[in-house]
């Protein structure tokens, strides 16, 4: 029989590799494996409990959230408000950053997440996920500031995300490749499923909402009919596949490979950044996937090296297999260019959105 690795003893054998590891990192980790199996038995329970259904409150950007969401929410600030480990953090669903109560002690860590990112799937019992990433505290005081949540991607000390799917997933990566546990509802424990994910050479997917082809630019829109008609030597289209969950779109496109795309476009020329967010959805899924042997992009350049500006900043996203994604860029270069310079001062953050 193969050796049976729960998530708490990988994460033990990662902290090895530092042998001046004190342990807050580990403990972190383990805190949101915790956290993820408490949001995914609620979330298999969704569609018997009165859980279901739209709470009152309205997120920043005026969706109506969903009860499930602020319990995941919940689930997360309680599971690390207190241990020690965080300086603060930052949710999709708050405006502002989330301060460590003044009674708790506090730690070298920033946590940003996403609760339950494609929240409009719950209600149709189709795949949802949590994004978490990890940054190191570099500000001088006491408590986590602005400065310490708003790094760079390439400045992650670890990310990952749970998809609620036919099995519970966590995927992680502390800059040692990229992992998969898959939740033993039995025991309660994840189990490591899927060591050091690399991307197929070959991929078999693209994804992105279709439905608003009319409001690309013409670089997108030229690049899809390339992944559709001529992508490869022979010409073979890649399959479209969109769950409308990035989490499990980008999760079926790590172990199949392919792209996923969520373009920005001129529909309003003020906004020409697209619906991903920065902080809480791309940074995670960009450092993920350069470890596992992908890109991802803007449209301009790598995710990893955009300076963030504000914590709810959105960013068009190209994520999935190098060359698919370099792609997107010659065609958006190539066809783009009033989008580009519409789009480079949100990127460089002299004009702030949302
Ligand atoms: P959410 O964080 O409010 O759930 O929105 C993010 C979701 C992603 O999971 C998904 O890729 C995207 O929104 C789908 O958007 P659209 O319906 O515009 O295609
Ligand atoms: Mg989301």
């Amino acid at each position: 029989m193969s050796k049976v690795v729960t998530i708490e003893r990988h994460i033990l054998e990662q902290q090895r590799a530092f042998p001046h590891a004190t342990g807050a990192f580990t403990g972190l980790l383990y805190d949101i494996a915790l956290a993820a199996k408490l949001i995914a038995r609620e979330t298999t329970r969704a569609g018997l409990a009165d859980i279901l259904g739209a709470a009152e409150e309205h997120n920043i950007y005026g969706e109506r959230q969903q009860k499930l969401d602020v319990f995941a929410n919940d689930t997360i600030v309680r599971m690390n408000d207190h241990t020690g480990r965080l300086c603060a953090m930052a949710s999709e669903e708050n405006d502002d950053l989330i301060p460590i109560p003044d009674k708790h002690p506090i730690g070298r860590y920033v946590l940003l997440f996403d609760p339950l990112d494609g929240s409009s799937n719950i209600d149709v019992n189709v795949s949802i996920g949590t994004i978490f990433a990890i940054h190191r505290k570099i500000s001088d005081g006491e408590h986590g500031t602005l400065e310490d949540a708003l790094q760079p991607a390439s400045k992650l000390v670890a990310a990952g995300y749970v998809v609620y799917g036919s099995s519970t997933m966590l995927v992680y990566s502390t800059g040692q490749g990229v992992h998969g546990f898959t939740l033993d509802p039995g025991v309660g424990e994840f189990l490591l499923s899927h060591e050091n994910i690399q991307l197929p050479s070959k991929p078999a997917y693209y994804s992105v909402n279709q439905g608003y082809e009319k409001y690309w630019t013409p670089g997108v829109r030229s690049y899809v009919k390339w992944l559709q008609g001529v992508y490869g030597e022979g010409g073979t289209p890649l399959a479209h596949r969109y769950i409308g969950s990035m989490v499990a779109d980008f999760h079926r496109n790590l172990l199949r490979g392919g792209v996923f795309i969520y373009p920005g476009d001129l529909q309003n020329p003020k906004e020409p950044y697209g619906k991903m967010r920065l902080m809480f959805e791309a940074q995670s899924l960009a450092f993920l996937v350069s470890q596992a042997g992908g890109y991802a992009s803007d449209g301009v350049g790598s995710i990893l090296d955009i300076q963030p500006s504000s914590l709810h900043q959105r960013v068009p996203l190209f994520i999935g297999n190098r060359d698919l994604v370099e792609k997107a860029e010659n065609f958006i270069r190539e066809a783009d260019q009033d989008w580009i310079r519409a789009y480079l001062p949100f990127r460089q953050g002299e004009t702030t959105h949302v």
